[in-house]
């Protein structure tokens, strides 16, 4: 994945009200040099054009406390953030199920802004909805009780207390277990619940579009809902090949960062 360039930038830079990107599930760590090298192209050439940058979720494989920040993989990655932040971006994050415990040393170090899960959004002039995704998967109950448990401020305060060095290898631990449990739950489950969906489109009042990750399902959903027209995005992971979403006030397009 080296030529990062894409073929849709001249159209994205001439929209006049400027655009914004959306991505999810880089799962950057270490042992894939090759997707954060992609990353750091992506904030140079791609996300340096735009107004916002939305990263909604699991930008690291996991995130064991902000103590962590020196880690050499995560040095670079914090200064290219920063850098684009301070050249104007705006840069917003949200929590997904694997970098939850990310916290404001991380987001001052880099310019984000941490945005609650759901969040709406006003988006040149539509009402959008953004979330990771994961707490839509209300089928896959085992999740959901983790979930529960991990999200908890007590549960972070006392895990937060460990050495660093033990909550790794806890998380070690965890992602055994969870990726053999993934290897018994059936695809079903873990995608979203549409009750689920269309609840939370309901609370915040029918907004014109969904966008969430997480699934690593990327796609287009046309929904129908109490009368109202919403689109639900669902943006891709980044173990391959980078993807992103990029809206503007024409509307949304779901792009790839070119293999050569
Ligand atoms: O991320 P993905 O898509 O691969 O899988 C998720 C669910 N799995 C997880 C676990 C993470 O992938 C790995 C851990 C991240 C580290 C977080 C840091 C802090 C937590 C530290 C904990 C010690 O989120 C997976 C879903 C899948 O999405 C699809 O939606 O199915 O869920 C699971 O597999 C979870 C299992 O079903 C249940 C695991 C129970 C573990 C119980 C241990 C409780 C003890 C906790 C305290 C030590
Ligand atoms: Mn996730």
């Amino acid at each position: 994945m080296q030529n990062l360039g894409d073929k849709s930038d001249k159209h994205l830079s001439q929209s006049l009200n400027g655009h914004s990107l959306f991505i999810s599930d880089l799962h950057l760590c270490a042992s894939r040099p090759h997707i954060t090298a992609a990353f750091l192209g992506f904030l140079k050439n791609t996300a340096s054009k735009a107004t916002a940058l939305y990263i909604l979720g699991d930008l690291f494989e996991y995130w064991a406390g902000d103590d962590d920040i020196q880690d050499a993989h995560h040095q670079p990655i914090i200064s290219a953030l920063k850098r684009l932040s301070e050249a104007g971006v705006k840069l917003y994050l949200m929590h997904g199920n694997r970098d939850f415990l990310i916290s404001s040393v991380f987001c001052d170090a880099t310019g984000m802004t941490l945005l609650p899960d759901p969040s709406l959004i006003n988006l040149h002039g539509k009402t959008v909805l953004l979330s990771h995704g994961d707490d839509l998967c209300t089928d896959d109950v085992e999740y959901q009780k983790f979930r529960l448990q991990v999200r908890e401020a007590k549960w972070q305060e006392d895990f937060l207390k460990l050495p660093l060095q033990v909550r790794k290898d806890q998380i070690e631990t965890i992602r055994t277990r969870s990726e053999h449990e993934k290897s018994q739950k059936s695809m079903l489950i873990m995608d979203v619940n549409q009750t689920a969906v269309e609840q939370v489109l309901k609370t915040y009042h029918y907004p014109e579009l969904l966008i969430h990750g997480h699934t690593h399902r990327p796609n287009e959903h046309h929904i129908q809902l109490d009368g109202h027209n919403i689109t639900r995005w669902v943006l891709g992971d980044w173990y391959e090949q980078g993807s992103y979403l990029s809206c503007d006030e024409l509307g949304c397009k779901a792009m790839s960062l070119l293999k050569d």
